[in-house]
């Protein structure tokens, strides 16, 4: 079978957020095309881009897929529904999860219902801590840079990330 690897983002800032994250994975893995690689700690984060919201839980996986990426992109979308998203009122507003493929292999894929890497991650805190947890050495495929580096050059007022304390 021919796997790839790819990181999600994974967020919830409505209803029992850490919950919906916690499902959000377990019915990623449900159905054997997508395997967990890795975890992330968990994190409070403070919303950006449109920051008249509710603080977020965030969170970062690696998988293992042989899923190509707009059917990987079709199963997160799937899950997302299934657990009750509904279409946002405003553009980055409120969410009871959101699952955003952040890299996939080092491809670039530009597509009208998908971009890879994700255009914004390198400029979130949100994504980059947690992805630091699990990979700091994955390289940014469009800006040649490790996540670590990312990390490091990130200015970013107002965007608090505080590690929440859980159980996995
Ligand atoms: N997601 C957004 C917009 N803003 N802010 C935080 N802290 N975490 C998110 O997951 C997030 C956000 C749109 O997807
Ligand atoms: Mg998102
Ligand atoms: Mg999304």
């Amino acid at each position: 079978m021919d796997t790839h690897i790819a990181y999600i983002s994974v967020g919830s800032n409505l209803g029992d957020k850490l919950g919906y994250c916690r499902r959000g994975v377990e019915a990623l893995a449900a159905d054997g095309r997508v395997r967990i690689l890795a975890q992330s700690r968990v994190y409070r984060t403070e919303p950006v881009d449109y920051t008249d919201q509710d603080w977020f839980i965030n969170r970062v996986i690696k998988i293992e897929t042989d899923l190509g990426p707009l059917p990987l992109l079709a199963r997160l979308q799937a899950v997302q529904q299934a657990l009750g998203r509904t279409a946002p009122a405003v553009r980055f507003g409120p969410r009871v999860l959101d699952l955003d493929i952040l890299l996939y292999d080092r491809l670039v894929f530009e597509d009208p219902r998908l971009s890879i890497p994700h255009p914004r991650m390198h400029a979130r805190r949100f994504v980059l801590t947690p992805l630091c947890d699990i990979d700091p050495d994955v390289v940014h495929p469009i800006l040649g840079k490790a996540a670590r580096t990312l990390l490091l050059e990130l200015g970013g007022e107002g965007q608090e990330v505080v590690e929440y304390r859980c159980s996995g």
